[in-house]
């Protein structure tokens, strides 16, 4: 990994896209430095500013503000912008470094106008199963190398093993590690033949029962405080990354900009009961609805199959 010094040769070339209100920002910029290859990549930066440790509230009876900016004021109400002291126990912000990065992950992370598809099973074998195979299978080097504990290995919470129902269970690459409300967990699952919520049948349901069940026993153990009923368990449609993965969100994170949106996120406990209860292959033969956004290679394979919500279909 790039060290401090070498991060700060990173070079701004424009801003992909912003929200103020999770106050995070996705940053295009070029990086390269002498103990690499010398040459310049691509690279995105994810910003997000983080939010205070539950130890940084006492701020104002000690000296960990250095100035007050007196803004306005008005009867009893007066408001000032501060600045902060220093301290590495209290980072501002976060970074994430994707680098070198490809034209998929600035298209992923650049502003983009959003439309609603709706996915029938002949459009998914047609046009979503070809693209999904012509995907390398590098994109996902990520996910082999937490399987194989390459990576990240010493934040597993929890692995079960075994080659149909064995998962880990880590933190999510999006979450500080820290603030429990905002609480994000992914679960990798071992087998690499479910690609997507799609793939999946009866025959998946004792991994999708266990992993549940694990997630919510452990899950409140390792971080107390949090309940059971406090996590939001829950696939993606369409994922980013066409290995199977569950993402674990405290309810009270909404702050991940579509993360946890209707038409993008659903829930596994409906799931397991759509196949277990109303059909085996209820997920090779429903409708799927949900959004996508035009920079994805496969909006424009959608679009050409007049997969776009209208009110006829
Ligand atoms: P997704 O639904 O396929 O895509 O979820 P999304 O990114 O559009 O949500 C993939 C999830 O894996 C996301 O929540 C990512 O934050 C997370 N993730 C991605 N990468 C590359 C990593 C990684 O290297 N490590 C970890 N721990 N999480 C990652």
């Amino acid at each position: 990994a790039p060290t401090s010094e070498e991060l700060k040769k990173f070079k701004f070339v424009r801003l992909l896209s912003e929200d103020p209100r999770t106050k995070t920002a996705a940053i295009l910029g070029t990086l390269g430095f002498q103990s690499h290859d010398s040459v310049s990549h691509d690279a995105v930066i994810l910003l997000e500013k983080l939010h205070f440790g539950t130890d940084e509230f006492e701020m104002f009876t000690h000296d960990r503000v250095s100035q007050y900016n007196q803004l306005d004021k008005n009867d009893v109400y007066h408001w000032y912008n501060i600045l902060l002291n220093k301290n590495e126990k209290w980072p501002d912000a976060k970074v994430t470094l994707i680098w070198p990065a490809t034209e998929t992950h600035i298209k992923k992370y650049s502003f983009q106008q959003r439309f609603l598809v709706c996915e029938t099973p002949e459009i998914y074998e047609k046009v979503v199963k070809p693209h999904i195979d012509s995907i390398p299978q590098s994109r996902i080097q990520w996910v082999y190398n937490i399987l194989s504990k390459q990576s990240e290995s010493e934040k597993l919470i929890l692995e079960v093993e075994g080659e149909d129902k064995g998962f880990i269970l880590l933190p999510d690459m999006k979450w500080d590690n820290k603030t429990l409300e905002s609480l994000y967990l992914q679960v990798i699952v071992h087998r690499r033949d479910v690609r997507s919520l799609r793939d999946l049948n009866e025959t998946h349901l004792p991994l999708l029962k266990n992993l549940r069940q694990k997630v919510l026993e452990n899950v409140p153990k390792r971080y107390p405080g949090v309940g059971a009923d406090e996590l939001r368990l829950f696939v993606h449609y369409q994922p980013s990354y066409y290995h199977f993965h569950v993402h674990i969100m405290h309810i009270r994170n909404d702050s991940i900009a579509g993360g946890i949106a209707i038409a993008k996120a659903f829930l596994l406990d409906d799931i397991i009961e759509n196949i277990e209860k109303f059909a085996g292959d209820y997920y090779q033969r429903c409708n799927l609805t949900y959004i996508m956004g035009q920079n994805d290679a496969l909006f424009s394979k959608l679009n050409d199959a007049g997969a776009r919500v209208n009110p006829d279909c």
